[in-house]
């Protein structure tokens, strides 16, 4: 009897727990990074069986579907259960997934969403398609970590009964990668983007130029990348994005509701482009290939006309295949560029940029110059370079160095990465408050958070995965989710239910001593 009862009571504390092979009992005891804004649970649990389907609610824009056809790829490999999209409106019954656009929801705002779980149907609605997006990868993350399995896997595939309303503290959620120091190609950017994805990022900035290479096809100026292209630290032989290749990962980007930044760094940063033509030199001499790491060397003629000419070819064509509404400037690190010169020179760019229909971004030293309104400033740096933005009505993205640099080594004996800035653990990478980081940086002057990952010292996308997991998780949730709503010791152990789930998901990640990677789940 005394043993009936403890195998009774090791039962019932077992099933108010989350369980790493079968996801949580309770809906608030998930795991789900960034963390919801709001999550109630209810009797009874849903579960997707053979007879399960995908419906696309009557009258939902074609984009639904589209959606739908995501979520069913996400979810038929590793369950087999053929899940089909159904858009003739036809009504969902036990077992089925319902997507629906709900526009009076005004709550949920842009990318919120609605995620209304029962018995009987898992109900996912948003205001707009953007909201549904955000919201699968919920779902993803309520099924057990076999779910990302390209392979058939036993399940079972349930979910506990309840509802998650769950909306983005800031619009600008997103993550850098330096191409230009390194060159990583389409897929292994289009990987990166999926990763962005799962932790629902809304922005990837692409760094496409730098002194050791230039990686974007501009059909004006062709020995850009047919010369200044085929370089990379350490002098491998670099590569480029084709415009065709660009064009191709804005797609793929868009479908995932991201917003590709591309960034041509200027006017330092520039070695490669100077390499590439002697018209750009002041004296006319086409500058040796530069494949080691240092910065702020270069700089273009800013009193030359031809440069100007040379920066609205490349931003008329980058900004042609770019339907997001901000083009990068770079502008950091002009240590060879006087001072009047850089302004010059900024304020006429930002003249180029507006006419080809973008705003300008640029890192925070562009603030010496005469910003226009829509500015955006990416603080990586200097305080007092972002207060000068403030002051001239600039917005601020958060990227500060000693937090948010993805290439800084974890610790000491990390071997990749840099640590002139920091080392910066995970809790590091997690424990900060964009809102407060900076005085005199207020809320209402943030867009968002960007985490960088310059390149110097990686050449394998399995080493760009090693940096950027497992911090990527903690920057997403830094962006969506409230300041009062986290804390690292929380976090840590929602954090350790993910190590199967990257696992799962061919992520060799930093294993951290500070996560009980051994023990996830709460
Ligand atoms: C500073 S951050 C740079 C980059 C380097 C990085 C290395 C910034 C705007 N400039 O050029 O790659 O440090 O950590």
């Amino acid at each position: 009897m005394k043993k009936l009862c403890l195998v009774m009571l090791t039962i019932g504390l077992f099933s108010c727990q989350s369980n790493p092979t079968t996801g949580p009992a309770d809906l608030t005891r998930n795991t789900i990074i960034p963390k919801p804004v709001s999550v109630t649970s209810a009797d009874g649990t849903f579960i997707l069986t053979s007879r399960s389907d995908i419906f696309v609610a009557e009258g939902s824009p074609e984009e639904v579907a589209v959606i739908g056809n995501y979520l069913a790829e996400r979810l038929n490999p590793s369950t087999g259960l053929g899940l089909r999209v159904i858009t003739d409106g036809r009504k969902p019954g036990k077992g089925d997934i319902l997507l629906a656009i709900n526009e009076g929801d005004t709550e949920l705002g842009e990318e919120g969403y609605e995620l209304v779980i029962t018995g009987k149907v898992m109900t996912l609605t948003a205001v707009r398609p953007a909201g549904l997006f955000r919201g699968i990868q919920t779902i993803r993350q309520l099924l057990p970590p076999a779910i990302e399995s390209a392979t058939i896997q036993p399940g079972p595939w349930v979910i506990p009964a309840g509802t998650i309303r769950d909306w983005p503290e800031y619009g600008h959620r997103g993550e850098m990668l330096d191409v230009a120091r390194h060159f990583f190609g389409p897929e292994d950017v289009k990987r990166f983007i999926d990763h962005l994805a799962l932790y629902k990022m809304n922005v990837f900035h692409l760094h496409l130029s730098d002194d050791q290479g230039w990686r974007i096809e501009i059909k004006s100026w062709p020995n850009l990348t047919a010369h200044g292209g085929k370089t990379e630290v350490g002098g491998g032989e670099g590569g480029f994005f084709t415009q065709e290749e660009y064009s191709d990962i804005v797609k793929y980007a868009e479908e995932r509701y991201i917003t590709i930044i591309p960034e041509i760094d200027m006017p330092g940063h520039t070695n490669a482009a100077l390499s590439s033509y002697p018209e750009l030199n002041s004296d006319g001499k086409a500058k040796e290939p530069y494949t080691g790491t240092k910065v702020g060397f270069s700089s273009l003629d800013t009193r030359s006309e031809i440069t100007y000419k040379f920066v609205d070819d490349v931003v008329r064509e980058i900004a042609a295949l770019t339907p997001g509404q901000y083009f990068h400037i770079g502008g950091d690190e002009s240590h060879s560029t006087k001072i009047d010169d850089y302004i010059y020179f900024v304020n006429r760019v930002q003249d180029i940029v507006e006419s080809h229909g973008k705003s300008v971004t640029g890192w925070d030293e562009i603030a010496h110059a005469t910003l226009k309104p829509d500015v955006v400033v990416q603080y990586w740096a200097r305080p007092a370079n972002a207060v000068k933005g403030i002051a001239q009505g600039a917005k601020v993205l958060m990227s500060p160095c000693q937090h948010a640099y993805t290439d800084m080594k974890y610790d000491s004996t990390t071997v990749l990465g840099l640590s002139w800035a920091a080392y910066i653990e995970v809790d590091d990478a997690y424990n900060w408050d964009p809102a407060t980081l900076v005085p005199e940086i207020k809320r209402e002057n943030i867009v968002g958070v960007q985490a960088p990952l310059w390149a110097e010292t990686i050449s394998t996308f399995d080493e760009a995965e090693y940096l950027i997991f497992p911090r990527l998780p903690g920057y997403a949730e830094i962006g969506w989710t409230p300041a009062e709503m986290r804390s690292w010791d929380e976090y840590r152990v929602r954090l350790a239910a993910h190590g199967k789930r990257m696992e799962t998901l061919g992520i060799g990640f930093y294993r951290s001593p500070l996560i009980d990677w051994d023990q996830p789940g709460l």
